[in-house]
């Protein structure tokens, strides 16, 4: 069965039309991202005229994909606007809750249990506004995409911020938080504003140990975690057609470590392999027959400076395998430096656990070239060093990997084995082998490794890299093997040398077993009820926030400066909170409590003005808004950056933060903040940082006349009775005024319903 099929036909006949109309009206050869952004305008507006990196405009996605972490509030927001049926194609995805422990097996039945209210609820939601569910086991959000779902020149949005991770089949697909994805279900469409591109020419060919990991590693390094930022990336030449499909989903999902609004790909024949493998040739053939409305123009790709903001070039046959880290995925270290690199920098390097999978790397070519690697290196007699972990991306790929017989052989090397989902990637790891604070070193083929993010300790310096580098320095058991020069020694005292890694693209195998995981909406609606306990520790209703008033925004303590890097993990951490997910009041617990405070050093630990002592950012938020008091957040740069989870902008507005100023914000948390009514603003001269001090009283003036491109006025009223004005600068449009006049999107929303 392939999903939506009759959607994805007439997307397709209709599709050289609509390219030709947009080619004729810009006058111009297209990238790949302008041919499928203009084709999917939500109204018709005048193309040529639209600014990248300045104009807002709305969209009309092809489709919509949850997460369980995030759909909670998606949902529960939706269920606030009273309609009852999604106006878009649209599923959800439990992944997130599943803590990995002893194995896939005993560690599923338990998350059955501890999440079972939150499961029903997703589930009775899913059945009554038409939306499909994949249930807890069936596999990660994106790989699921990836392997049902996706279609090239397609355009989704995602309640996660990996989402991209479709470009690799040559859909666009963008993460946002719930609030957008509200917009698109109640059939509005979903606003962005309009990407700049970035051109990247992959040439000659990857060999030996690197791998597409170490593509997107490598660029994470060279454009650092903000430098994608409001951009779409956009991948050709000779050495992107001869990655596999499942190699460029790797790219397009790391790519939102580099802040990057999109990733992605042309149509080409590993697209419609991987299409044909998933038992979507009708897709693939379709896909062929347009196949020039699915790449960019060979005019841009001949000239792309002229048609690209900022362009490279990247030779393939060239590229050493990289590791970064550690507390950043931008750090970027080429696999030979690193003896240097720890050594300087007095690094733990003994690998305490290798982990490979996740959402970036589990496809059937990543788990054959470790499997490779483990195969070659158990014949040899090496045993694993550190502790070894494979989380499989979805069933799909499980079951495929035992009938080749990778399971087995991780199994024998004393490898465990953990469910289809997130797991360690977003802290849902009991670890075994490491308890409270003590350092040391763990080594993943995730995307990201924010502290704490794996296993709630500061002192775990995580490093990212392919599956296959992760499995060899598993053996080694220590950061700095080199296996392209350096050998080990082997159970019996003998010298070897580990074998480069082979592996194939697509399993020769099929799979047959799709649907046992999958819930259809309930033809019968009347049936279904959705439940929501009053005394639930885990969901809770919405209530709608307060409209605007303008004194609320006078005389405002300030709640936290945050210093130095504030990811969402550090405003709203995963872990032992995702519990929390769908209920506002409990998660707000969480807020701003891995993020430093810039005046003490100190994590969670600011001052609470009424009663001038020190406590826990909640507390001492909670106690503003019980006096009634709003608040204001200060940060540095690229504020809110990795994940689209909104909590990280509803806590703030719950606990009655009225402003967040920062030096820059990460693009989903802005809109997130924005959504929910948080004024958000950034310094216009970023030393003004500098003067916030821990007593000042802060008011925001101007939000009478508050006007697209306009300035506002921020005056600090410092304790010693002086004062000071500085502007601020807001990039709010014309309908983003009205979410922050309603008190929020939703509200805005309603009044015009
Ligand atoms: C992540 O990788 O950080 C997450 C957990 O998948 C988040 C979503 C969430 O917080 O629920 C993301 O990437 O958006
Ligand atoms: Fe899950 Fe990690 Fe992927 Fe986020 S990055 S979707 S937590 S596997």
């Amino acid at each position: 069965m392939i999903f939506d099929i009759e959607i994805i036909r007439s997307f397709y006949q209709t599709l050289p039309r609509k390219i030709k109309e947009i080619k004729k009206l810009m006058e111009r050869p297209l990238t790949l991202s302008e041919k499928i952004l203009f084709s999917h305008l939500y109204k018709i507006s005048p193309v040529s005229k639209v600014r990248r990196g300045t104009d807002y405009v709305d969209f009309k996605p092809d489709r919509i994909a949850m997460q369980d972490a995030t759909a909670q509030m998606a949902l529960l927001q939706l269920m606030v606007t009273e309609k009852n049926h999604v106006s878009v194609p649209a599923t959800v995805h439990c992944d997130h809750l599943i803590t990995g422990q002893i194995g896939a097996e005993a560690d599923l039945i338990s998350a059955l249990e501890i999440n079972k209210e939150v499961y029903q609820f997703l589930a009775s939601v899913c059945s009554k506004f038409d939306i499909g569910f994949w249930k807890p086991g069936a596999g990660i959000i994106h790989q699921v995409i990836l392997e049902n779902y996706a279609f090239p020149g397609g355009l989704m949005i995602g309640t996660d911020s990996h989402t991209p991770t479709a470009g690799g089949l040559g859909m666009l697909a963008i993460g946002v938080g719930g609030a957008d994805a509200v917009d698109v279900m109640t059939g509005m469409g979903w606003e962005l504003r309009f990407p700049e591109f970035i051109g990247i020419k992959l040439t000659g060919r990857l060999n030996g140990w690197a791998s597409p990991k170490d593509i997107i590693l490598k660029i994470t390094g060279m454009l650092t975690v903000k430098g994608g930022t409001g951009a779409v990336i956009e991948y050709f030449g000779e050495g992107a057609e001869s990655l596999s499909c499942t190699g460029k989903a790797t790219i397009c999902n790391m790519g939102a470590e580099t802040g990057a609004t999109s990733s992605i790909f042309g149509f080409d024949k590993s697209i419609s392999d991987y299409l044909s493998a998933t038992g979507r040739n009708e897709v693939a053939e379709l896909a062929s027959n347009n196949r020039d409305d699915l790449t960019g123009d060979p005019e841009v790709y001949a000239n792309p400076e002229k048609y690209f903001d900022q362009y490279y070039e990247i030779d393939l046959s060239e590229l050493e395998p990289y590791i970064n880290g550690p507390f950043t995925p931008d750090r970027a270290i080429p696999v030979s430096q690193m003896k240097e690199e720890a050594r300087r920098n007095g690094w733990p390097v003994r690998i305490d656990t290798g982990l490979i999978g996740s959402c970036t790397n589990s496809s059937y070519e990543d788990i054959s070239r470790a499997a490779s690697v483990i195969k070659k290196a158990l014949s040899d007699k090496l045993v694993l060093r550190s502790e070894f972990i494979v989380i499989p991306g979805s069933e799909r790929i499980r079951a495929i990997s035992e009938s080749a017989g990778f399971v087995g052989l991780f199994r024998k090397a004393g490898a465990k084995v953990f469910a289809n989902a997130c797991g360690p990637c977003i802290g849902q790891w009991n670890r075994s082998n490491n308890s409270g604070l003590k350092v040391n070193t763990i080594i993943h083929s995730f995307n990201r490794n924010f502290s704490k993010r794996a296993d709630g300790n500061p002192n775990t310096y995580a490093f990212v890299a392919s599956p296959e580098l992760v499995t060899a320095l598993s053996f080694a058991g220590d950061l700095t093997f080199n296996p392209l020069n350096d050998l080990i020694v082997n159970s019996e005292g003998k010298i070897v040398k580990l074998a480069e890694p082979e592996g194939q693209a697509l399993p020769i195998i099929s799979y047959s077993g799709l649907m046992a995981d999958y819930q259809e909406p309930s033809s019968d609606k009347s049936k279904v009820e959705v439940r929501v306990s009053p005394d639930s520790e885990r969901l809770q209703l919405l209530k709608p926030f307060r409209e605007f008033r303008e004194q609320d925004f006078l005389n405002m303590p300030v709640l936290i400066k945050a210093k130095g890097k504030c990811t969402t993990d550090h405003i709203s951490m995963a872990g032992e909170w995702l519990k929390y997910r769908g209920h506002l009041e409990n998660i707000s617990e969480n807020y701003m409590t891995g993020a430093v405070n810039s005046f003490n050093d100190k994590i969670n630990l600011v001052i609470n003005q009424l009663t001038k002592k020190y406590d826990h950012v909640p507390s001492v938020a909670r106690a503003y808004k019980t006096a009634r008091i709003g608040s204001v957040v200060i940060g540095e740069e690229n504020f809110g950056e990795g994940s689209s989870r909104e909590h990280a902008a509803m806590e703030p507005r719950f606990l009655n933060v009225k402003a967040v100023i920062v030096k820059s914000f990460a693009r989903i948390h802005e809109t997130n903040l924005k959504k929910q009514g948080v004024l958000t603003l950034t310094f216009s001269d970023m030393g003004d940082y500098d003067r916030i001090l821990e007593n000042d009283r802060i008011d925001v003036t101007g939000l009478k006349d508050f006007a697209p491109g306009k300035p506002l006025n921020m005056t600090l009223n410092h304790a010693d009775g002086k004062s000071e004005t500085i502007k601020v600068i807001h990039s709010c449009n014309e309908v983003q005024i009205e979410w922050f006049k309603s008190g929020s999107a939703l509200n805005f929303i309603r009044k015009s319903m």
